[in-house]
């Protein structure tokens, strides 16, 4: 399983973006969010530790890897105060920490449709991890066609004044989906084409979203006859 880092903290940049964004005379409120940051790091770090753990166990249990590979990603300054201002949110860390939760974030690629649920039932039953969100885009899937299952959960991260409860965002899919909303994304927002023109194409890319599910499923039914009882627990 590949671990892949995109977009990680760099100290010198956030505190450039946040200057920038903010600006240089809130000192206080540049250093909470600095600080915050690198919570949200940490946290990050955390879960993508417990992920490779999971991954490792079933691999030694069931000769099988719920997760394809997983990336790691911090969201920009300009990514967080556009989504700020979207909500209509004032640039403090009290916003920032009441209302935005994927400041740090882990996308999950499973090999298999089940692993999803597998990946999510055995992460939030550890101790440790609070669920404080679900959106499941795989069985109620957005009119786009996208499919993914979003979690939210809190860790600790442990600092010299005790444990700080920080979140992150996790969005587990499939390869199939995963290579979907990748390529529809790129479709949607890379190319020059106008959004009318891009819309023209809206369901044909639902159909193409559908299509990859109903493959995903016919593979996955094939696996399971093929392998040892055990490896899906959470059937679809
Ligand atoms: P980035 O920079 O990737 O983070 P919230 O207010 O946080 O509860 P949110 O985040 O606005 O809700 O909405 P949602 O839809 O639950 O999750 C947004 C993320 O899901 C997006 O991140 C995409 O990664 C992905 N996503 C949602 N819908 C689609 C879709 O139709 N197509 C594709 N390709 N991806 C989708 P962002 O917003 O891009 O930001």
């Amino acid at each position: 399983m590949i671990l892949e880092r995109n977009n990680m903290f760099n100290i010198r940049q956030i505190n450039d973006d946040l200057e920038r964004v903010i600006g240089p005379e809130y000192v206080t409120e540049l250093r909470n969010l600095m600080r915050y940051y690198r919570l949200c790091q940490s946290a990050v770090n955390e879960v993508g530790t417990k992920l490779e753990n999971l991954d490792g166990e079933y691999e030694n249990e069931y000769n099988h890897n719920p997760i394809h590979h997983m990336e790691q990603r911090m969201k920009s300054v300009d990514s967080l105060f556009n989504k700020m201002k979207k909500k209509h949110l004032p640039k403090t860390i009290a916003a920032v920490e009441n209302n935005i939760f994927d400041i740090g974030g882990i996308r999950v690629i499973t090999n298999y449709i089940s692993d999803v649920y597998t990946i999510k039932e055995n992460l939030i039953s550890q101790d440790d991890v609070t669920l404080l969100k679900v959106k499941d885009y795989i069985r109620d899937p957005k009119p786009s066609g996208y499919r993914s299952l979003h979690l939210v959960v809190k860790v600790p991260v442990f600092l010299s004044t005790g444990p700080v409860e920080t979140p992150v965002e996790i969005q587990i899919r499939t390869v199939g989906m995963d290579m979907w909303a990748s390529l529809e994304h790129k479709l949607r927002y890379k190319t020059n084409v106008p959004s009318a023109k891009v819309a023209d194409f809206a369901d044909r890319l639902v159909d193409d979203a559908n299509t990859i599910y109903k493959v995903e499923q016919n593979l996955q039914t094939i696996y399971r006859e093929l392998s040892e009882p055990g490896v899906f627990k959470n059937e679809e």
